[in-house]
């Protein structure tokens, strides 16, 4: 079979032989109405029976992987796609650096690959539970069916996390298959294993802010174990990616539309003081302290997914050949970091401080400094909109040290410039650094459904680039009745 092609004629569309593989195949049936139960509770609320403009994959060449149609999102074909096999390919890094890659899993390492399988899978699903509530106030169509999009390939992905599960890990794997569907975003008895995922996505901004900074944890987490010398695991991160850049882009491409209409709706008001927030809300669009709150907050969550900075269970994984680095085969050293340091951020005398340690367990402080680079030139390009609107202010990523709950801040307070205070100060100016009550109902009282073609929100403009080269106006949903 030619693993670029996806088979549509088994019941779970894949590029994988399921239908020469009966036991996975079966297996994966079994677990499928229980998926779909999932996907009615806990998926997007309403629009279930509503036709939605969604890609699918049809293959997994890069060129021309996807396909745009209607579909009513409970019979969306969630497949399994893995990126072609290289042959040839040998572990880059670790302990068994230059060793071939492993088809199958070496039992030495099943625990620690099975749990790093799991916490990916988690994710997922909790994504779309964060996000549910959100179809209803969807600033337009096309927004609407970006989250819907999203949502389903999210949802793919936790496919892509039970297959391995199911066809690598026998009879564990099918239970821990089984509790990626019980455990609940926010729930108090059976959370999701993430901090940041147990938190509530409650608009439109929040959505934007998750999928441009959390979803971009995503990336990262994902080009570490698209390195894997687990090869099944590395292939099948190699096609999530594909799909992981459309997420960012709804991000990125949705702040810098609302930063686009508040700056143009200042202008045309003639509000010269951004800070005055209370005039520019009088207009209806979101202030752009508010929005610097927001990015805060999303940070700053985002930041704790990386784990310590100093761990163990990364440098084990690493040194395992199961999680590799950002680039890992781009980066000029030996790949094994048996004697290398590398600067590591912690508290000294009550100030951040840069320290060298040992590089093999500093992989996670390694892994956050490239997300940092990465998340950071969105926030130019957001500025760049707001300073050729003429508006004098900047968006900045405060300090890693600022609001967080994972490593070495986790115990500290400190401001957005990462200097440390006291929690009395940090409680007393919480609401200048972190989204307020006030602010989350302002924000609140803008979430108004915008569901006619080619019609925005009021606080967000149109977007410039289309999909699927698809006009403004096109229908993206067709809301059922
Ligand atoms: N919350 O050695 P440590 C995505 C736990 S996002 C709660 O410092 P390690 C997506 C940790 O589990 C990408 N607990 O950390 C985005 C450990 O507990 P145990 C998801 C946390 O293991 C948007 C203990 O603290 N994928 O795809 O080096 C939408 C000590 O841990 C947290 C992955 O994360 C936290 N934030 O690194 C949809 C990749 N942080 O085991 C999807 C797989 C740490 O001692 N996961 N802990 O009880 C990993 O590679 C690693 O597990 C982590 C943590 C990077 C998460
Ligand atoms: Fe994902
Ligand atoms: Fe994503």
């Amino acid at each position: 079979m030619n693993d670029l092609n996806v088979n549509y004629d088994t019941s779970i569309p894949n590029n994988v032989g399921l239908a020469d593989d009966k036991r996975v195949l079966k297996a994966l049936e079994q677990w499928h109405p229980g998926y779909l139960d999932w996907w009615k509770t806990m998926g997007p609320e309403g629009f279930q029976e509503s036709l939605v403009y969604l890609r699918t994959a049809v293959g997994v060449d890069p060129k021309g992987w996807a396909q745009f149609g209607y579909v009513r999102m409970p019979e969306y074909r969630w497949g399994v796609l893995l990126a072609p096999q290289e042959e040839g390919r040998t572990i880059a890094f670790g302990n068994h650096k230059g060793e071939p890659v492993w088809h199958d899993i070496p039992g030495e390492y099943r625990a620690m690959l099975r749990r790093l399988v799991v916490i990916q899978g988690d994710t997922e699903p909790a994504s779309v539970e964060q996000q549910r509530h959100l179809g209803a106030t969807a600033p337009s169509l096309y927004d609407m069916r970006n989250l819907f999009q999203i949502n389903v390939e999210e949802a793919r992905h936790l496919w892509a996390m039970v297959y391995l599960l199911q066809k690598y890990f026998g009879k564990d794997g099918r239970e821990e298959s089984g509790e990626l569907l019980r455990r609940r975003s926010g729930d108090m008895d059976k959370p999701r294993m993430l901090g940041a995922f147990n938190e509530a996505t409650p608009d439109w901004l929040s959505f934007f802010m998750f999928t441009y900074f959390t979803d971009r944890d995503g990336k990262m987490q994902l080009e570490s174990l698209a390195q894997s010398g687990f090869d099944p695991l590395s292939r099948t991160c190699r096609f999530m990616l594909t799909e992981e850049a459309h997420h960012m882009f709804v991000g990125e491409s949705g702040i810098s539309r609302v930063v686009q209409r508040t700056c143009e709706a200042m202008n045309e008001a003639g509000i010269t003081d951004p800070h005055d927030v209370e005039a520019v809300r009088k207009l209806g669009v979101v202030d752009l302290p508010t929005l610097q709150k927001k990015a805060n907050l999303h940070y700053s969550l985002s930041l704790d997914l990386f784990g310590s900075e100093i761990s163990t269970n990364a440098a084990n994984a690493f040194s395992a050949g199961l999680k590799g680095r950002y680039n890992e085969t781009k980066i000029d050293d030996d790949h094994v970091l048996t004697d290398a340091t590398y600067p590591v951020l912690k508290l000294v005398d009550g100030k951040p401080t840069l320290v060298d340690e040992p590089a093999l367990t500093a992989i996670n402080m390694r892994l956050r400094d490239d997300y940092t680079a990465d998340a950071a030139k969105g926030v130019e390009r957001w500025n760049k909109v707001i300073a050729k609107a003429g508006v004098d202010f900047k968006l900045t990523l405060p300090h890693v040290a600022f609001h967080r709950a994972i490593g070495e801040f986790g115990g500290i307070d400190a401001a957005p410039d990462g200097s440390v205070v006291d929690g009395d100060t940090f409680k007393q100016r919480h609401d200048e650094w972190l989204p307020s009550r006030d602010d989350g109902d302002y924000i609140h009282s803008l979430m108004h459904p915008c569901h006619e073609k080619g019609a925005y929100a009021d606080w967000i403009a149109a977007p410039k680039v289309p999909i699927d080269n698809k006009p403004g106006d096109f229908e993206f949903v067709q809301i059922a009745a």
